[in-house]
């Protein structure tokens, strides 16, 4: 791809995914074909965070009052919040944030509800819209004003371990999720200057973007007792003490749609992965005057048959060439096409295509139909998942030369090093270089011998520094 940006920005409109020319910088709107990507991310979403959460919904409307209260997530936002601060005509007597984040919205709820230890854990979740007055370079679904599809998850416990448990708990659920897309990505853990405001630590995930720079795509916080505090969240213990809970809290974006069509698209168009693409199978009519009645019949009869067992199916009978049907769903990544014709009914077979290598396969019309295509769909999906990760890791470099790090970055790679972890000379190190630390990728054995890539101390870690967006 030799301009991922103008890609980009051409395949959201010309998939009809988004349109960004609402007059509001930095909002956009879901298209249709676009709804049903996102319906269909949400719902893998929720399928995964269902089994051990419990979905909610809070106003978006946040008092001033409470958002002030936590002094250090205040002042990692007050660049960035929207503020109502009337009613009609009236000023009113507390403005109102319009939520960047729900923390100081569910937080003091959450005091009103845990009384006891048998209260917790508490693991609430939501899929919500936040606002954030970016002031970076805004772009469609990767760095927006509006996050249309926010999940933020919060939960609280009673002991340290636990919420450090649940830490595990989320990084291997966003796992799970993203292996489901076939995004790939690397875990790392933020350094302190960039950890969320309020929180112990942040553990990120963060993909490679065709043009080398890395997309942070999802975040879990251990959020310790700072909040708790703040908010007055307390429980009454087994042994009648009043004790602080512990939190997390984990959140994803638009992000992810975003991360996936950037991962799996070509010159072509999207390669949409068969968990969320709208259609998993398009038939194309091939019709004639001639027989044409036959032909669509037996198209009707296929997707019936397909849908039996699960798949979602259309048939592109408009009236155009077949040509352009095939460049139109080449263009918005349906897994596979099937092409049927005249001749193609008489010898009772369909051509098969996959998107994402543009294979054909002839397939028998009474053989085991709708196997064979779940057989076809289940590789597609493999394939996707192969080739996203081999470009992750065919783009991750490791260097022991700092002068080396500016070069390799320009050239397309994270780069890897080995450091001491001290926050100033990492700091130090994204001064010289100009580049963002994403964090801590590996812990290294205290006896590794191994030397900071920047003051020569011992190495603690693996880091990561790249090209961010
Ligand atoms: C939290 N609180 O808020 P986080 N446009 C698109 N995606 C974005 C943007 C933006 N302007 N800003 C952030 N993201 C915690 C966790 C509740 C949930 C995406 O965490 O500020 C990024 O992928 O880290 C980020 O990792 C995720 O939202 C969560 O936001």
């Amino acid at each position: 791809m030799e301009n991922f940006s103008e890609w980009f920005h051409n395949i959201l409109e010309e998939a009809n995914i988004t349109d960004s020319r609402y007059p509001i910088k930095g909002m956009a709107i879901w298209m249709p074909y676009g709804f049903q990507i996102r319906k269909y991310t949400l719902e893998l979403l929720k399928e995964l965070l269902d089994k051990d959460n419990d979905e909610v919904l809070f106003p978006m409307l946040v008092p001033e009052k409470e958002l002030a209260k936590e002094g250090i997530h205040v002042k990692g936002f007050e660049d960035e919040v929207y503020w109502v601060t009337k009613g009609g005509q009236k000023d009113l007597n507390e403005q109102l944030a319009l939520r960047p984040t729900s923390e100081t919205a569910i937080y003091p709820m959450y005091s009103l509800w845990i009384r006891s230890h048998i209260d917790l854990p508490i693991k609430y979740y939501q899929i919500a819209n936040t606002f954030r007055y970016e002031t970076k370079h805004t772009r469609p679904l990767i760095r927006v004003r509006e996050i249309t599809t926010f999940k933020e998850a919060h939960t609280a416990h009673a002991t340290k371990k636990e919420a450090d448990e649940q830490v595990e708990d989320y990084i291997k659920l966003y796992k799970e999720f993203f292996n489901d897309l076939g995004i790939p990505y690397l875990i790392s853990k933020r350094p302190s200057w960039d950890t969320f405001p309020g929180a112990d630590y942040t553990m990120a995930f963060d993909t490679i973007m065709p043009d080398g720079k890395t997309l942070q795509i999802g975040t879990v916080h251990n959020l310790g007792q700072t909040f708790a505090k703040t908010f007055d969240i307390t429980f009454e213990d087994k042994d009648g003490e009043h004790k602080y809970v512990y939190q997390t809290c984990a959140g994803l974006s638009d992000r992810v749609v975003a991360a996936m069509i950037a991962s799996h698209g070509d010159e072509k168009g999207l390669s949409l992965p068969s968990m969320v693409s709208p259609n998993h199978v398009t038939i194309i009519p091939i019709l004639f005057k001639k027989g044409k009645e036959d032909v669509l019949n037996k198209c009707e009869n296929i997707k019936e048959q397909l849908e039996a067992v699960g798949l979602r199916v259309n048939i592109d009978d408009r009236d155009i060439r077949p040509g352009k049907k095939f460049y139109d769903w080449e263009l918005k990544g349906t897994p596979i096409k099937l092409e049927l014709g005249p001749r193609d009914l008489e010898n009772n077979i369909t051509i098969a295509m996959r998107r994402d290598n543009l294979e054909k396969v002839e397939i028998d019309l009474d053989d085991l139909l709708a196997d064979n295509i779940l057989n076809l769909i289940a590789k597609y999906d493999k394939n996707l998942n192969s080739k996203s990760w081999a470009f992750l890791e065919d783009h991750v470099k490791f260097t022991a030369d700092l002068n080396e790090v500016p070069k390799l970055i320009e050239d397309g790679y994270v780069v890897s090093f080995n450091w001491c972890g001290d926050d100033d000379c990492g700091k130090q190190i994204e001064e010289e270089t100009g580049y963002d630390i994403l964090g801590i990728y590996e812990e290294l054995d205290g006896e590794s011998g191994l030397k900071c890539i920047k003051d020569g101390e011992d190495a603690k870690y693996v880091a990561l520094i790249a090209k961010t967006y």
